[in-house]
């Protein structure tokens, strides 16, 4: 609940111009109910008009992708990027192909960026991008069509010292490749234009496993420095078999956790034993299957399809919750029932996967809540490493790159923690200071800029 009169205003005003886009709406309110506390202790934001400013996104960008598919018929989808806030460096987020992108979700996704980069205290700025394009069942040759055509109208907003996209959901390894080839026969430059390429051209280690591995790093250190304790011995729940997932899945085994679910959009897998990671990656990330196909892999593992009603995934009794899928894909009657079976912690590997009640739920319940734009940092983070080692033309060994992203991802934490204690917060509540401590870099950079 906003009380504060300015914010309260500032988020009225938002709504008003912004009907029709509920995500984006979800995503202001979560910031916003945030940031009163610092708006009453530092009135230079309410006379400087910082939230207005900073709630506006310096450039939105919508364009045509037409593009033809292998029986030569043409499909026309919408392309977008929103050039959030450059304000303490260039543009930085990925690009998503998905059915559901429209301009609310691209905003959504690029507010919450600007205050994860600011988190990363690396210097980048937030965008996002994406299409509506749906790369499910399309071959390999209508994708790179499809991400030739999208480059062919993107590359005139982006360059190295500009906007850096990289991927997000339906955009991997493979869409990043195609895009970078156009982009560079574009321009006819071979710069490091997007982050999450391949290692052959300019890629750098760690990147692919980056988000999964450190929202394991983060949750570790919160179970560590909040419970004394670890995932060694407990029970983890993940949603999700794509990127995020199936690296936070590699991680939480590897400290020791056992993980006992993954999920696509058609259902979600049970495995007591604790999932077998080489049969996830040989399903999904070679054959490009669904997660069902595990049930005939792994005997005794069960399969529930997703269903209105049916139960979820965080119907699985468990310490450790990491939602890696989607938006709003945990509500509040998964919270309740989560703190009914007792969750120590729930960080988030998704982008906004609680709803805004589900995570008041699960902080007033003392749970450990640790926000997407924190916990789910170490991808743009180790793209910022990607954009260093391609300025120095050189490329650090898995060992250096990881270590550096573990550091982030505690320093992360840290900073958390010491604003919650700074305005006399929860523990368990890492959303707020999250968004507190992310906003004040920003903020105090637009100020020493001058105005825009
Ligand atoms: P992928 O495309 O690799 O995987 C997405 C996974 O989520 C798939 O299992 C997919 O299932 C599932 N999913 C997607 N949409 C829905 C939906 N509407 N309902 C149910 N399940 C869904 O994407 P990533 O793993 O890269 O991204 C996952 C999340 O992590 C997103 O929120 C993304 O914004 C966020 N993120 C990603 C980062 C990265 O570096 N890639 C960095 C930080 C955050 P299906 O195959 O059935 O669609
Ligand atoms: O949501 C995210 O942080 C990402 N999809 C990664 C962005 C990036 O630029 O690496």
């Amino acid at each position: 609940m906003i009380t504060n009169e300015y914010v309260k205003r500032v988020f009225e005003d938002f709504c008003k111009i912004n009907t029709g886009k509920p995500e984006y709406i979800q995503a202001c309110q979560e910031i916003l109910e945030s940031l009163e506390l610092a708006v009453e202790k530092n009135p230079s934001i309410e006379k400087n008009h910082l939230l207005e400013r900073f709630l506006e996104p310096e450039r939105f960008v919508h364009f045509r992708v037409a593009w033809l598919d292998d029986n030569n018929e043409i499909h026309v989808n919408r392309g977008y990027r929103v050039q959030y806030n450059s304000a303490i460096g260039p543009y930085k987020g990925g690009i998503r192909f998905h059915p559901s992108v429209n301009e609310s979700i691209i905003k959504f996704l690029g507010l919450e960026q600007c205050l994860k980069n600011s988190l990363t205290t690396l210097p980048m700025g937030g965008a996002k991008g994406g299409s509506d394009f749906d790369p499910k069942g399309k071959s390999d040759n209508e994708i790179m069509r499809f991400c030739q055509a999208f480059m062919t109208e993107l590359y005139r907003h982006i360059g190295p010292n500009t906007d850096v996209p990289a991927g997000d959901i339906g955009v991997g390894g493979r869409e990043v490749g195609y895009m970078f080839g156009q982009y560079k026969r574009i321009r006819d430059e071979f710069t490091g234009v997007l982050t999450g390429k391949g290692l052959s051209f300019g890629g750098s280690l760690v990147r692919k496993e980056a988000t999964g591995y450190g929202l394991c790093y983060f949750t570790d250190k919160a179970l560590d420095v909040l419970k004394h304790d670890s995932f060694t011995g407990k029970t983890v729940v993940i949603s999700g078999s794509g990127n995020v997932a199936i690296y936070a899945l590699e991680k939480a085994i590897q400290l020791g956790g056992k993980v006992v679910t993954m999920s696509d959009s058609n259902g979600w897998i049970y495995d007591s034993n604790g999932v077998n990671i080489e049969v996830v990656k040989q399903i999904k990330e070679v054959e490009r299957g669904r997660i069902k196909e595990y049930i005939n892999r792994v005997p005794g593992a069960k399969y529930y399809e997703t269903k209105p009603g049916a139960p979820k995934v965080w119907s699985v009794p468990c310490d450790i919750a990491l939602p890696c899928a989607t938006q709003n894909e945990l509500d509040l009657n998964d919270a309740v029932e989560l703190v009914k079976n007792k969750v120590t912690i729930v960080c988030e590997g998704a982008n906004m996967p609680t709803t805004l009640e589900a995570a008041h739920y699960l902080i007033d319940n003392g749970v450990i809540y640790g926000p997407g734009k924190a916990a789910n940092a170490g991808g743009v983070a180790t793209s910022g490493l990607e954009m260093s080692q391609n300025s120095y033309r050189l490329s650090w060994t898995f060992e250096d790159v990881d270590l550096k992203l573990k550091n982030i991802m505690e320093n992360i934490f840290d900073n958390i923690h010491s604003t919650n204690k700074k305005y006399e917060l929860k523990e368990n509540d890492l959303l707020t200071g999250a968004n507190i401590a992310g906003f004040d870099k920003i903020a105090s950079a637009m100020l020493a800029q001058g105005l825009f």
